[in-house]
Order: structure tokens, then sequence, then C-alpha cells
């Protein structure tokens, strides 16, 4: 049966969106090969069919799926004999809190940096609609925005510091191998090499480069293989 994803297509064929790599990490996690369908900021009427205006979208066969927590959660259920992507229903439920803590702590402290870059990073088509749908987010231009960043990046430290510290734990956030959570926080450094031609880790000595290498190889390099700036990572 057909299954296709639905993402956000940006310059160059780049694949920024961190909830789209969510899902991408999940259905390979499952052995799962979609078809990719792009969708331009500006042309959400292409997953209207599925009652809203986000990427991603997940299609398999008669089921449509919105939000990458949904996705996550229905490969779980419906592929069963594939590796499990929350190891049981506490590391579901753990899973979720890591999905929270990356849109409420992690991706915001992010997103006051990358924002600026992605508006270079955006498809051509999708420029002035991201400016003014950013801008009005955080009440100032992106040029603004980014005369900050030295305060985003000090910011960003703190938020940083129970990554660095898991990972001296075990080489995985879930582990001795990679799972749901490692692609909750991953998917957020993939944007940021995405869209960013500075590496948001370069002043990072700890075991968060080791790791973020590690799950770029993930999958015959599945997020290695795509339009990114920061390709030694
Ligand atoms: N909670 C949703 C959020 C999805 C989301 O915000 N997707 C972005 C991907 S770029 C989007 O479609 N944004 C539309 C917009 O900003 O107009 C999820 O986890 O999938």
């Amino acid at each position: 049966m057909a299954l296709e994803l639905y993402e956000r297509l940006c310059a160059d064929d780049r694949r920024p969106s961190p909830y789209c790599w969510r899902a991408r990490l999940a259905l390979a996690h499952k052995g799962l090969k979609p078809d990719y369908r792009t969708v331009k900021f500006t042309e959400a009427d292409r997953v209207a069919f599925s009652g809203q205006s986000k990427v991603p979208v997940l299609v398999d066969g008669e089921a449509v799926i919105s939000d990458s927590w949904n996705i996550a959660c229905y490969l779980e259920d419906h592929y069963p004999d594939a590796p499990s992507l929350f190891d049981g229903s506490g590391g579901r439920a753990m899973a979720r809190f890591v999905n929270l803590w990356v849109d409420h702590g992690l991706q915001k402290a992010l997103s006051s940096i990358l924002a600026p870059y992605a508006l270079a990073a955006a498809h051509p088509d999708d420029r002035t609609y991201y400016r003014q749908t950013r801008e009005a987010r955080y009440g100032e231009s992106l040029e603004a925005l980014a005369t900050k960043r030295a305060v985003f990046l000090e910011a960003l430290n703190p938020v940083l510091e129970p990554l660095r510290q898991r990972l001296n734990e075990s080489p995985f956030f879930c582990g001795e191998r990679p799972a749901y959570g490692d692609y909750l926080i991953f998917a957020e450094f993939q944007w940021a090499r995405s869209v960013c031609d500075q590496d948001i880790l370069a002043a990072e000595e700890s075991a968060l480069r080791v790791w973020r290498s590690c799950m770029l190889d993930l999958f015959d390099g599945l997020a290695r293989s795509v339009t990114a700036y920061d390709t030694a990572a």
C-alpha cells in the first residue's frame, strides 16, 4: 500500500523541518520507506485533505495522520513487529515528555538563533510569508533578532547541559540504541545544520557532537544525505 510523507520543501531542495525529521526517522526506525511529497509554506492547501495545514502528514493507504507525535504513535501501534520506537508504555510516556520539552525548551532556544538563517533557507516563493509570520511571532524584524545571536547562544548553553550529562552515561539518549527520544532531539540539530552555515555545536567538546555524528550515520546516512551546510558534522 502507498506510504507517503508530506514534508516541508525549502530552497535548494533543503528539508529542514524538525517536525518532518521526527517522522522521517520514525519511519526509518520501523524499516519503512515512504515516497516524499514536498510542500512549500505557501502550499498549505496541498495537505488540506488531512484537515489541517501543517506538515508532516503521513498517508498510509486509507489512513491519514497529521502531527509528528500522532505519526510516531500510529507507526508504533500499526507496525508492532518492527523495532519499537518507545519500548513500552513507560517509554512512550517518557518520549512524550521529551517531545514537550523539545517543543517548549530546546526548540524555543534554537529558534531565536535560527530564524534569521531560516529566512535565507526558505524557498524563494515562501520568503515573504516566512518573514511576515516569524516577525509577528518574535515582535521584531529578523535582522534585529540576528543582532542578538550571542545572547541567544549564551541562553542555549544551560538548555544543552542535561543533554551533555545524559550522553556521558550512554551512547544514545534512549540507551545503547537510538529510539524516538533521540530522533526528537536530533531533529532540532538537523534543522540547525540545514539552515545555518555556522555550526550550532561548534563550541561543544562534549559527547553531544559524537552523538550527532552517530545520528547522521543512522539508516545508511539518511540525515547526511540531504542538502545541509554542515556536511562535516
Ligand atoms: N505539532 C506539530 C507541529 C507541526 C508544524 O508546526 N509544522 C511546521 C513545519 S515547517 C509547519 O507546517 N508550519 C506551518 C507554518 O508555519 O505556516 C507536529 O509535531 O507535527
